[in-house]
């Protein structure tokens, strides 16, 4: 029984049971962990201050790699700082050296400029001189065409008077012998080597005109007094269109030119004529007296006279 009662001393093998089954058995390191627990409690200081050297040193070197960052930061800075001032530079010298340039074109532009400006003056000024020249010849040209219009005119005149003196002097020869010169057409009246039709319709000057140029004829050109007495004694209380007209320039006129562009010299105005009364009386005709008028020449109150050399 002593046996049975015998006080057991707490075993660690009685302690270490579980489920029936030693606890050494089931987990052995279960059991070293526990047993080495308070080992455990007195190294733990030393792993707080081991943490605390590794968190320390971790800091210094983020700190470090933050003030090797920062510098680098600077170093770039300041390098973009110098490659900016560089670029600044260079931009400074290009545009400088483009000025330099485009100067130069300027001024060569400007030097180009001034020289065709001076071609340019240059060629104004003798194409003006020619101008001046032409405008001169032209107008010598038209005082040469004038005068030889002039000249042909009044050869063509004195060949008719030649004509007519020449029928003056067969006339005389007529008297004892037969003439060999044409007669007058039928209504028209013979005076000194020329024929007259005074008509007994009215017109305007141009239609007059053109009724004698169909006849072979032209208005009457009255060449002197006895002409003139003639035509007076034959009026037959009618006034006609004579072949005279004004020649106007800028509604000025500056003569009287017969139809065969002899300019006027013998005249038998009327008193008071030519009037041109309001500026558009170009046209001459002569009155039933024998005086002459100027007068409009689409007036269509007159009569005409058309004349045409004798041919012998
Ligand atoms: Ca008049």
């Amino acid at each position: 029984m002593a046996e049975m009662y015998e006080h057991k001393e707490p075993d660690d093998s009685e302690e270490e049971t579980f489920g029936g089954q030693r606890l050494a058995e089931r987990r052995p390191r279960l059991l070293h962990s526990l047993r080495s627990l308070p080992e455990c409690l007195t190294w733990a200081p030393l792993l707080l201050l081991l943490l605390l050297f590794v968190s320390l040193g971790f800091f210094t070197l983020q700190l470090t790699t933050l003030v090797q960052a920062e510098v680098a930061q600077k170093q770039m800075q300041s390098n973009l700082e110098e490659i900016l001032q560089r670029l600044t530079r260079m931009n400074a010298t290009l545009a400088s050296t483009e000025r330099g340039a485009l100067l130069g074109h300027q001024d060569l532009l400007s030097t180009n400029g001034l020289g065709t400006q001076t071609q340019l003056q240059t060629v104004s000024k003798e194409l003006a001189e020619a101008r001046s020249k032409l405008l001169e010849q032209e107008s010598a040209l038209k005082e040469l065409s004038e005068r030889v219009t002039r000249s042909l005119a009044e050869a063509g005149r004195d060949r008719e008077n030649i004509r007519t003196e020449l029928f003056r002097a067969l006339e005389q020869a007529r008297l004892g012998n037969s003439s060999s010169c044409k007669e007058c057409p039928e209504s028209w009246l013979p005076f000194q080597g020329s024929c007259y039709f005074f008509s007994t319709l009215r017109a305007t000057w141009v239609e007059a005109q053109q009724h004698c140029e169909r006849s072979g004829a032209h208005l009457v050109i009255v060449g002197g007094l006895e002409e003139q007495g003639f035509l007076s004694r034959n009026t037959r209380g009618r006034g006609y269109w004579l072949g005279l007209r004004a020649v106007r320039k800028v509604r000025r006129i500056q003569g009287y030119q017969w139809v065969d562009g002899v300019a006027l010299s013998f005249s038998h105005w009327n008193r008071g004529e030519p009037n041109d009364s309001m500026g558009r009386e170009d046209c001459i005709m002569m009155l039933r007296t024998g005086m002459w008028n100027d007068a409009p020449c689409n007036n269509e109150n007159d009569n005409w006279i058309c004349e045409k050399r004798l041919s012998c």
